[in-house]
């Protein structure tokens, strides 16, 4: 799988566990991995797994990324870091150190975005972060209506109010005849209630991704206008030069995926 890894900049307040990185000056990314590099205009939070295990590894240009070991070691063999197998971890904590962190994510229309429990993430898939778009990925949706129905999901993760219940769907990609926003039509339509309604939400992956790619037109960002199928490259492509971006890919799970 082929992924673009987007940087969500991590900034003031620093998590503790990045305190002392943050204090040399280096720069402090969550690094989620995409195949729809064009949404990232939708993006309204940032995801990851509360128990799983990640870590800040610093890449050969001094970024440091936060991502699971996982990922650090196939970015190693990736020209990402200093060297083959070579990868320095300055830090090891939980998902649930990082929960509230505050990010920038590039092209985002929301300036601040916050790190929230995902708990259907697959910790050997891509880097184990994962950014939201509500709009354009049901899972994402469903995962962000969870947390906004539900008060006693956000107390046990210690989520705030204000990290979640002010961000909105944002509409970045038209699909004429369909809707703006096809995730939450695609989940509606198909009866979705939770993160966990697993065979549902593939269905509605599958429908948006479809969708998105053949007949999607932006609606929001210079390729407003433009189909989504013509401009996705030129938009990651875009993202990479900037700095924004870095391409990242793995083999193909070994183990049977969870929609077979
Ligand atoms: C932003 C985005 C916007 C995504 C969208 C999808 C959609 P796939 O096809 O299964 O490889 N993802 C990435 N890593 C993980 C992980 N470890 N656990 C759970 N989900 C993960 O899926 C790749 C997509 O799944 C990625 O692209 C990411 O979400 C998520 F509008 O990034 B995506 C219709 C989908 N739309």
């Amino acid at each position: 799988q082929n992924y673009t890894l987007i940087k969500l900049e991590v900034v003031e307040p620093i998590p503790s566990c990045l305190q002392e990185i943050h204090s040399q000056g280096k720069k402090i990314y969550l690094v989620p991995g995409t195949l729809r590099p064009e949404t990232m205009y939708g993006q309204t939070n940032c995801w990851i797994l509360p128990e799983g295990k990640y870590g800040a590894f610093e890449m050969g240009n001094g970024d440091v990324f936060v991502c699971t070991e996982r990922a650090a070691r196939n970015m190693s063999y990736q020209q990402l870091t200093t060297g083959k197998g070579e990868y320095k971890c300055l830090a090891k904590f939980n998902g649930s150190d990082i929960l509230g962190a505050a990010l920038k994510a590039p092209l985002a229309i929301n300036p601040i975005v916050y790190v929230l429990p995902m708990l259907t993430i697959d910790e050997n898939k891509g880097t184990g972060v994962v950014t939201s778009v509500p709009s354009d990925s049901p899972d994402d949706y469903a995962s962000l209506q969870d947390l906004k129905a539900k008060a006693p999901l956000r107390a046990k993760f210690g989520i705030k109010d204000e990290w979640v219940l002010p961000f909105e769907v944002v509409p970045i990609i038209d699909i004429p005849g369909y809707s703006n926003e096809s995730a939450v039509r695609a989940y509606k339509d198909l009866n979705i209630k939770s993160q966990n309604d697993r065979a549902l939400l593939d269905q509605a992956k599958d429908l948006c991704y479809q969708k998105g790619f053949n007949d999607g037109v932006m609606s929001v960002g210079p390729y407003a206008g433009r189909k989504v199928s013509d401009v996705k490259k030129i938009i990651k492509d875009e993202m990479i030069a900037a700095g924004q971006a870095v391409e990242y890919s793995e083999p193909a799970s070994k183990v049977v995926s969870r929609s077979g």
